[in-house]
């Protein structure tokens, strides 16, 4: 089986290849030839991530699934939020993100936050979400070289280490990515690695 993966986030892919496996095929854009951003211009990440899905099976009729992720601060009501990868500006880079979201902590330690992660697949025009969400720790600096985005000062519970100091397969044991997307394999009838 083969699916498209709808985002131009190579991060993203090696993370849900590595669960997946080969248990299907991932297509990813660059494969398919299609360059353009797709909008994600609602307020929330269940319909930004149905947005990016539907934006592939309406263009190219092909099975496909999209993701949207954001960290959510309980104590920023909400932010970054849907607003996760724009956070800083249209262009902002992760370090610019991380910036602004340590700022607007003003030094606060162990902050409770979270990611929430909704995988939207759409088979033969139908279409399912599937969510995960991984709750821990807000960092008041970075720590590890390693993942993306704000991996550098989120550190899941019941770990001792960010996600940026962990190798792919130990963020796959607390992963919103990974609990998404076993949620995914479970409904497609294969299990994950
Ligand atoms: P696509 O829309 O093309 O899939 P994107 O990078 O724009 O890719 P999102 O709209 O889902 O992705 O934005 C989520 C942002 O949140 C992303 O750019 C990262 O900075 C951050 N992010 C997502 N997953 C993350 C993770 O597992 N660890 C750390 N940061 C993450």
């Amino acid at each position: 089986m083969e699916l498209i993966f709808a985002t131009h986030n190579a991060n993203k892919v090696a993370e849900i290849q590595s669960v997946v496996g080969t248990k299907f095929t991932i297509k990813t854009l660059t494969e398919i030839g299609h360059k353009q951003e797709i909008e994600e211009p609602f307020d929330t990440i269940e319909k930004n991530s149905e947005t990016k899905a539907q934006f592939i099976w309406n263009t190219y009729k092909k099975n496909c699934f999209s993701e949207d992720t954001g960290l959510i601060v309980p104590a920023l009501n909400g932010e970054p939020g849907v607003l996760s990868a724009r956070y800083a500006g249209p262009n902002a880079t992760a370090s610019e993100n991380i910036e602004k979201l340590l700022a607007n902590m003003k030094g606060n330690e162990e902050v409770e936050c979270y990611f929430k992660t909704v995988i939207t697949l759409i088979m033969d025009g139908k279409q399912n979400q599937f969510t995960g969400e991984c709750h821990g720790i807000l960092m008041n600096k970075c720590y590890g070289e390693g993942g993306f985005g704000y991996d550098p000062i989120f550190m899941p519970d019941g770990a001792i280490n960010t996600f940026a100091e962990m190798t792919m397969e130990e963020k796959n044991i607390f992963s919103h990515r990974k609990r998404a997307t076993g949620k995914l394999l479970g409904y497609l009838g294969i299990s994950g690695k």
